[in-house]
């Protein structure tokens, strides 16, 4: 891979989007390598949690790349946007829990790409935006829904059709990101919180990212049945067995085993 560097660091995956000279921006290459690599990811069963950031210390993801769009005709442009939909929704939909280390900016495509994870930690220098409008364009990887969706339809509608970005603090006080960090402290946060989650049972896990995911989607009856099937799925696990099994023994459970 050339445009996404991957490391792994125990039990954590950090894709790092590496185009810092053009901040990161997502063209073709990058959501081809994108796609593969959430493929490698999702194969890899030594993995639990992935987290997303960018290279270079301006940039999380400055926005699709404008220069590859600026000549789209009507039909490359749907197909462009098809490509990213098809790569966010495979992002969104990782068994895994995600989370983007918003390290700078974070415009258009880079704030979509930060939306289809589950998890949005930043630095104090990281700014959001869809900057959509005021290009002639619509946010096309799914800012409208996920944006919508996360802060509600009043701040997101503010936000897109005024095409003003947002910095760190203003992001946080609406719900955009979950915790905002000095920009040297923001790495180690965001592994402090991968490791967290990693070290919980990874099948229970998975179960809850499915449970809220696809309970959203539905009315509370249906919701809260799809939550009972999984909770009942838990009880065929070796994990299950070890996590009650160390409480009512009163000691320490062992590493979970993702079994
Ligand atoms: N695309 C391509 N190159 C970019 C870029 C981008 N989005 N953002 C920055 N760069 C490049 C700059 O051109 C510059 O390259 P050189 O001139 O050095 O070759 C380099 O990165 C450094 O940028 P600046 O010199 O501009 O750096 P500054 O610190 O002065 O400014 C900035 C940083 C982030 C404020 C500024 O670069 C900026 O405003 N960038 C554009 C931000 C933006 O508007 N992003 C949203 C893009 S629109 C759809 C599919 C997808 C989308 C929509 C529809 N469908 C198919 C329906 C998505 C749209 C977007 O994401």
């Amino acid at each position: 891979m050339t445009q996404i560097r991957l490391e792994k660091n125990g039990p954590v995956a950090i894709a790092s989007i590496d185009r810092p000279k053009a901040l990161n921006a997502l063209n073709s290459a990058v959501l081809d390598e994108l796609d593969a690599l959430l493929d490698a990811v999702r194969a890899d069963e030594t993995i639990r949690v992935l987290i997303l950031t960018g290279s270079g210390d301006k940039a999380f993801v400055a926005g699709a790349d404008i220069g590859e769009m600026s000549s789209l005709t009507k039909a490359q442009g749907e197909a462009f946007g098809r490509k990213g939909n098809d790569v966010f929704l495979k992002l969104e939909t990782l068994p895994i829990p995600t989370i983007a280390a918003v390290n700078g900016y974070a415009l258009g495509g880079g704030c979509e790409l930060s939306m289809a994870c589950d998890i949005r930690i930043c630095s104090d220098t990281a700014v959001f935006g869809q900057p959509e409008t005021g290009l002639g364009i619509t946010p096309g990887f799914g800012g409208t829904q996920r944006l919508a969706r996360l802060v509600g339809a009043g701040m997101a509608k503010q936000m897109i059709y005024t095409a003003k970005n947002i910095k760190a603090d203003e992001a946080l006080r609406i719900g955009l990101v979950n915790a905002v960090y000095r920009k040297d402290e923001l790495m180690g946060a965001a592994m402090k919180l991968a490791e967290t989650i990693a070290a919980n049972a990874p099948i229970a896990v998975r179960a809850c990212k499915k449970a809220i995911d696809e309970g959203l989607a539905l009315p509370m009856d249906e919701a809260v049945a799809l939550e009972e099937g999984l909770f009942g799925s838990c009880f065929e696990t070796e994990d299950q067995k070890e996590g009650m099994g160390a409480f009512l023994e009163k000691r320490r459970h062992e590493p979970y085993k993702n079994r």
